[in-house]
């Protein structure tokens, strides 16, 4: 029998009923963009279910974290994780500072703190861990060494909307926080994302920078922008999706018990531990094929997932470290861990509406290699 396809992610989708009562009075109003009604109340929605001490909203996470950058007009080098998506790296260079990769840790592939300092140099101006996978990063240690050495933080928490550490939302760690409302992500505006700050100042320019350097609502342009801008279209489907977050997560749980208490302890396999204190999200369930200890490999198992319809992806390989443009800016790194993880990691799939027999399915795959 032909299975159906399964794939890393898909969105989470509200009832189509739903998204059409949601977006009538933008047929209504004829209001679709430019901080109308929908976007001005997800907004405050968001900070709220959030709380998060100030936000603003971007048509994508990219350009949140990028215009993040730019608003604390920072240059130099930042210090940054090589084990995450590209858009991390790109929007550190779009702002004209250079990457300095630190090592991430093994157990739970965040930025590991013990080597930071080691990085600092007089031109460090920021920090950019990544709560990759939505595993939350050393907040206490890293907002320490940036305390001491006079650095931002800026985390990319693209993976990690509506996580707490110790009761503390991710929307308050650091200077400020991106987070990705991209179609794959546990909270989807389809394409969108935020970004959360402490200084309340930023919010004007971050609002001009979102569209094109002006000051908005008046004629003044004092600075150079883009267009970033969240359109009210958009904002509807986060009123959606924002109503059903809870649910969404709680299906997510289900699968990632299951693949945690059927592939723990299998020789050849490691999964991202549990962290202590975070209250997740499920975004992304990592796999370490360890070839040395059984002889299966990476794209062995890759291949007998495809063979049954299942795609898996090798988030993140390679590390940015790795990319063509970063070699060419002569930059060298030592990130021995992320290289490990990175060479032999697979993301299984990993969304709200993955049947439980599905994952069940994945598993029995996966085991059947190892037995
Ligand atoms: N920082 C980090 C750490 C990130 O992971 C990301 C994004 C960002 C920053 C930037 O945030 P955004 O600017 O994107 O808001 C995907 C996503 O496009 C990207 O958002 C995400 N990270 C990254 C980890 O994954 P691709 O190139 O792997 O996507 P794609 O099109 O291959 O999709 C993966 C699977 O999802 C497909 O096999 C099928 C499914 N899918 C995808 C789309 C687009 C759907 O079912 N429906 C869809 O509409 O990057």
């Amino acid at each position: 029998m032909i299975q159906k396809k399964i794939y890393v992610s898909r969105p989470s989708l509200p009832p189509i009923e739903e998204y059409m009562d949601e977006i009538r009075d933008v047929w209504e109003t004829g209001i679709m963009t430019h901080q109308g009604p929908k976007h001005v109340e997800l907004q405050e929605k968001l900070q709220s279910f959030l709380g998060a001490p100030n936000i603003t909203l971007f048509g994508n996470g990219h350009l949140a974290l990028e215009l993040g950058i730019k608003s604390m007009h920072l240059s130099g080098e930042a210090i940054t994780t090589p084990f995450t998506f590209g858009s991390t790296t790109q929007a550190i260079l779009r702002n004209d500072i250079r990457p300095v990769y630190c090592d991430v840790r093994s157990d739970d592939y965040t930025m590991d703190a013990d080597k930071i300092e080691d990085l600092i140099t007089d031109k460090t101006s920021v920090i950019v861990p990544v709560n990759v996978y939505g595993n939350i990063c050393d907040i206490d240690r890293i907002e320490k060494i940036a305390k001491k050495h006079g650095l931002k933080v800026i985390y990319d928490s693209a993976h990690a909307f509506g996580e707490t550490y110790r009761g503390r939302n991710a929307s308050t760690f650091g200077d400020a926080s991106m987070f990705s409302f991209h179609a794959t992500k546990v909270f989807n505006t389809v394409e969108g994302g935020c970004l959360t700050y402490h200084d309340a100042s930023l919010t004007q320019y971050l609002e001009g920078l979102r569209q094109f350097g002006q000051i908005v609502k008046t004629d003044v342009t004092p600075y150079i922008g883009t267009n970033a801008k969240m359109t009210d279209i958009h904002a509807a489907m986060g009123l959606c999706n924002l109503r059903h977050f809870e649910e969404s997560i709680a299906k997510r749980k289900v699968v990632a018990s299951i693949y945690r208490s059927r592939l723990s302890n299998v020789k050849g396999l490691k999964l991202s531990v549990v962290q202590e204190g975070v209250e997740s999200n499920y975004a992304y369930f990592p796999l370490v094929i360890e070839e040395a200890d059984t002889g299966i490999n990476r794209e062995q198992v890759i291949k007998a997932l495809a063979d049954e319809n299942i795609f898996v992806r090798k988030y993140f390989y390679p590390l940015c470290s790795d990319f063509e443009v970063v070699k060419n800016l002569g930059i060298r790194s030592d990130v021995p861990v992320a290289r490990y993880i990175s060479d032999r990691v697979i993301t299984l799939p990993c969304y709200s509406d993955l049947l439980p027999e599905d994952a069940e399915r994945v598993c029995d795959i996966i085991l059947d290699l190892y037995r």
